[in-house]
């Protein structure tokens, strides 16, 4: 049987947008890899990626649309297989009914980056639901925070060029676990340490990444603002500060300077938990060394302070000149020197659509519980797992149960979110679907074909959403545009043409070449071209107008510190990419069940060992785990691993029914790790694997010894 290779996209939610090469053999993928010719990927994927064949030719792939008969909740048996066309009735049927009695607004389209794909992963689904006049949806659970951040400081997600940092002679990776989230990178951040540079891990715990650089400092979670102010301080007292470039490529410097009086070192030390002479012997390698690659994590921005943290650390280099030299400045997202606007492709301009109200999906639990008003009574998921991955677990999954919601579900696979639908519908995988994909990791554009024959009747989310609009009555024909269409409307304002791009796979997207200093000459996507240290305009947003410091508010939270000691953050897992991959046995195998990491003294004083299970909990709810005793973690500081699947945990909880819903200073994004819980032991249980929905008993399926470190 004769077998072809494709190249293609990476569908999934990572920095790196690797490009990979599939092996088809009559119309199955029998085989993945790394492209080689890829500057970036450069021939490897990550080791989760490296079993997603198992995912796409899994028996547990949604093969035909299922409608609910029983209970919500009850998972897959309250469902009986239904025909397509009885299926998007219902879903028309559910959605009509709403706008009859709610208005259009009681509709909620609630989608992420499943895949980050511009045609699947908004589009034509996006089109619809402003076309009805549904809420639209604020998407912040993600990067909203520095988003804001870096828009209010930069003009937009702009920085150095990604593999441009092996110039760089010393490197801040803040907030970042590069290894295990954007293990492309790292290829580059070593590059330049054997041409000598210095790197450092910023970061509260000691993952593995940390491990393998120069220096380790553990700030407390949520202190990153006051550090970079403290760092800041020791540039200006070495009289480092870049007063010709600062002038000339900003505003602001004379207020910040003056603020900088407030933050001598001692102050900034002891915010943060670190040793006076650990900050000043960093602030003056900050000071002395050109160029400072400051490479900046998302996972820090989940804390209260978010906004004014990701300012506080961008102004770094700002203050130092480091924008002057290729691989010099900060970078967190590269997304902003993408040519490709996505506006006119989700909001045609032809295609009437009624203002709306925005509803910030980061609260999805609040507004499916009373928040809203009117309420939403109809919910359109796709690529995403809220059930899994929305803070406040509890309320979200109260609200998915509710009587009076519709809820419709498109997906690849049953998901804790499938349990709580109305009608659950077949979603295509990336081999087997057209997309279009930018990154926010590097600058090259990847085109994504279908190669390979999809299971049953699963289809693309476009086809899903003509599909709807169809059941709908709803003829207009920017409802009806074929992928091809919109991808060629996606490249529409870029000089590249899909038959280019249907020869190359991916092509360099962005004016800014390797090697180059993009800010050199200032030149910032604001309206003046200047970085803004000072921003009246977040001043109506209730956030100090100039850099500065917002404490955690939990995790500086005295009178709750002594009934909850332990601030939690849960951080990405190595194997699963958020709740994607946490259903197959050979990514769960790695990752093992649920685990929290204390430091050996938080054990002690709680009298536990390693293995121990344990309740972990404060007043929004509870979830098990064992407990691993290592010294990754700082003393008052625990943490586990994001996004496994309620379902699939030991008493049908996970850490997002500990997290909160409170919005970050700016943004409006998810405070997950600004959240004080209390870990205790469980009394020990019936063996493993008798009851996984058997509540706390079920804490005996997670009594493993845990190998020390694991990320
Ligand atoms: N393997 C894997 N890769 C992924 C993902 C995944 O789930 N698995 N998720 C993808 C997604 S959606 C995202 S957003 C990115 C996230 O990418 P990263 O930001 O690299 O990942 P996180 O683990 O969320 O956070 C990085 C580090 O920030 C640290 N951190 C937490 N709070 C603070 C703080 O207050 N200050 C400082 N300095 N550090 C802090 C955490 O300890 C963690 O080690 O990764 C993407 N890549
Ligand atoms: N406690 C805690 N929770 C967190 C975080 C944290 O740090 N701590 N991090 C947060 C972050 S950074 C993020 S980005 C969010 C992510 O939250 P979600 O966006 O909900 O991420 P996933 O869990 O990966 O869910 C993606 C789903 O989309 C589906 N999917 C993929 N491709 C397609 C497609 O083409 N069509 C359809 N219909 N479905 C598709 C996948 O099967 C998967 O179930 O989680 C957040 N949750
Ligand atoms: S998840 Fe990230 S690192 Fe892994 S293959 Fe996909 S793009 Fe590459
Ligand atoms: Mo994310």
């Amino acid at each position: 049987m004769p077998t072809t290779t494709h190249l293609g996209a990476c569908p999934l939610d990572c920095p790196d947008t690797c490009t990979w090469q599939l092996t088809v053999r009559d119309g199955r993928a029998v085989g993945l890899r790394g492209d080689r010719d890829h500057p970036f990927t450069r021939g490897a994927l990550c080791g989760k990626v490296n079993r997603y064949l198992d995912a796409l030719n899994g028996p547990d792939r949604l093969t035909t649309p299922m409608v609910r008969v029983g209970p919500k909740g009850a998972g897959p048996v309250s469902f009986r297989p239904a025909s397509w066309a009885e299926a998007t009735d219902r879903v028309a049927e559910g959605l009509r009914a709403t706008i009859d009695r709610d208005g259009p607004e009681g509709i909620l389209p609630y989608y992420f980056a499943g895949t980050m794909g511009l045609v699947q992963g908004g589009s034509l689904g996006l089109r619809l639901f402003a076309h009805l006049g549904a809420s639209r949806l604020r998407t912040t659970i993600c990067t909203a925070a520095a988003g804001a951040a870096l828009q209010s400081l930069y003009g937009g997600q702009v920085g150095f060029e990604p593999e441009s940092i092996v110039e760089a002679r010393l490197i801040l990776l803040w907030g970042a676990n590069t290894l295990s989230t954007n293990l492309h990178q790292w290829h580059f951040v070593a590059e330049a340490r054997r041409r000598g540079a210095y790197v450092v891990a910023i970061d509260p715990l000691r993952t593995d990444t940390a491990t393998r650089c120069d220096e380790h400092l553990a700030p407390l979670p949520g202190t990153d603002a006051a550090l970079a102010l403290g760092l800041l301080r020791c540039v200006l007292d070495a009289g480092a500060a870049d007063t010709a470039w600062l002038d000339a490529h900003t505003t602001g410097w004379p207020e910040l300077r003056s603020r900088l009086a407030e933050w001598p070192v001692e102050r900034a030390a002891a915010e943060c938990g670190l040793d006076v002479a650990v900050l000043r012997r960093l602030g003056e390698r900050v000071a002395s060394t050109r160029p400072m690659a400051v490479r900046v994590g998302l996972g820090l921005q989940r804390h209260a302070g978010a906004g004014q943290a990701v300012r506080a650390i961008c102004t770094l280099p700002l203050v130092t000149g480091d924008f002057r030299y290729a691989g010099g400045g900060a970078l967190c997202m590269t997304g902003g020197h993408f040519p490709v606007d996505t506006g006119p492709v989700e909001r045609p301009p032809d295609l009437p659509a009624p203002r709306a109200r925005s509803i910030n999906m980061s609260r999805l639990g609040a507004v499916l519980t009373g928040e809203a008003d009117p309420p939403v009574t109809s919910l359109v998921v796709f690529d995403a797992n809220p059930a899994a991955t929305a803070p406040d677990q509890r309320r979200v999954l109260a609200g998915l149960r509710r009587s009076d919601l519709f809820t419709t579900v498109l997906e690849q696979r049953w998901t804790d979110t499938c349990d709580h639908a109305d009608v659950v519908l077949p979603a295509t995988m990336q081999p087997e679907h057209l997309d279009l994909h930018d990154s926010y990791g590097h600058h090259y554009l990847t085109l994504n074909e279908p190669v390979v024959t999809a299971p049953g009747e699963a289809v693309p989310n476009t086809e899903i959403f003509r599909r709807i609009a169809t059941a709908l009555g709803l003829d207009h024909p920017r409802l009806h545009e074929s992928d091809e269409d919109l991808v060629r409307q996606l490249l529409a304002g870029t000089p590249i043409d899909l038959a280019e791009l249907r020869e190359r796979t991916y092509v360099r997207a962005t004016g800014v070449p390797v090697g180059s200093a993009p800010y050199a000459a200032g030149g910032f996507p604001t309206a003046d071209g200047r970085a803004r240290l000072v921003d009246r305009a977040l001043r109506r947003m209730g956030v100090d107008p100039l850099v500065g410091y917002t404490p955690p508010v939990e995790g500086s939270d005295p009178a709750l510190a002594g009934r909850f000691p332990l601030v939690l953050l849960s951080v990405a897992a190595r194997f699963f990419l958020n709740s994607t991959f946490a259903s197959q046995q050979w990514h769960a195998g790695k990752m093992g069940p649920p685990r929290v990491h204390l430091h050996p003294a938080d054990a002690a004083a709680r009298g536990l060992a390693d293995g121990d299970p344990v309740r972990v909990h404060n007043d929004r709810g509870e979830f098990l785990a064992s407990v691993a005793v290592d010294d990754t973690t700082r003393p008052g500081v625990a943490f586990t691993h994001k996004a496994y699947w309620a379902r699939l945990s030991p008493g049908g909880a996970t850490v997002n029914a500990v997290t909160p819903i409170r919005d970050t200073d700016l943004g409006g994004g998810p405070t997950f790790h600004d959240n004080r819980v209390e870990v205790e032991p469980v009394p020990a249980a019936p063996p493993p694997g008798t009851d996984p929905d058997g509540g706390r008993a079920g804490a005996a399926a997670v009594s493993s010894r845990a190998p020390a470190r694991t990320r």
